[in-house]
């Protein structure tokens, strides 16, 4: 069937935009974008590309103080590691087990993810409960060859993560 020049150039025109790159999605960043404050929530760690054409071989994440509940989906061929720090003050999991200790960081290791392919890293946690706040997720990407990627900067007041080189993954919270 032999598409009318109008409806091909319609169906050009929708095409377009969706191929036009947003500057942040081209980097690690994480889905969702925002998420109620306290919540539990699946964040996805997206990586769409390696260092400088590398292929990327580790994707360690960071989490701040405040995150009490956070585990990680393993991987086929890559090999996790959680850290773990103490916390000052012990408190009450949801299903009333005290916890003392909170998770600080998750390594995935192995791969490797080409640079013209695309992953996802998935972790699953309980976002601080601190609405209009942003939680903070900075990446280190490691690559073949030695070379590290740091996500990790974060924008100062009235400026945007895209005026950043490195913006962290973040993830804004919104009241309950
Ligand atoms: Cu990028």
């Amino acid at each position: 069937m032999r598409l009318s020049p109008a409806l091909a150039a319609a169906g050009a025109l929708w095409v377009l935009p969706a191929l036009a790159p947003t500057p942040a999605l081209a980097h690690v960043t994480v889905e969702p974008t925002a998420a109620p404050a306290g919540s539990y929530l699946r964040a996805a760690l997206r990586v769409p590309h390696g260092c400088n054409g590398a292929a990327t071989t580790r994707i360690s994440l960071g989490l701040p103080e405040g995150v009490t509940s956070a585990k990680p989906m393993p991987k086929p061929g890559w090999r996790l590691s959680i850290e773990r720090r103490r916390l000052s003050e012990a408190v009450r999991s949801p299903h009333g087990r005290e916890l003392e200790e909170e998770v600080a960081r998750i390594t995935w290791e192995g791969g490797p993810l080409p640079d013209d392919q695309y992953d996802e890293f998935v972790v699953m946690l309980q976002a601080p409960n601190e609405p209009g706040g942003t939680l903070t997720l900075p990446v280190l990407q490691g690559c073949e060859g030695g070379k590290v990627d740091a996500w990790a900067e974060k924008p100062a007041a009235g400026h945007h993560a895209h005026d950043l080189a490195r913006p962290a993954p973040a993830i804004r919270l919104t009241p309950r």
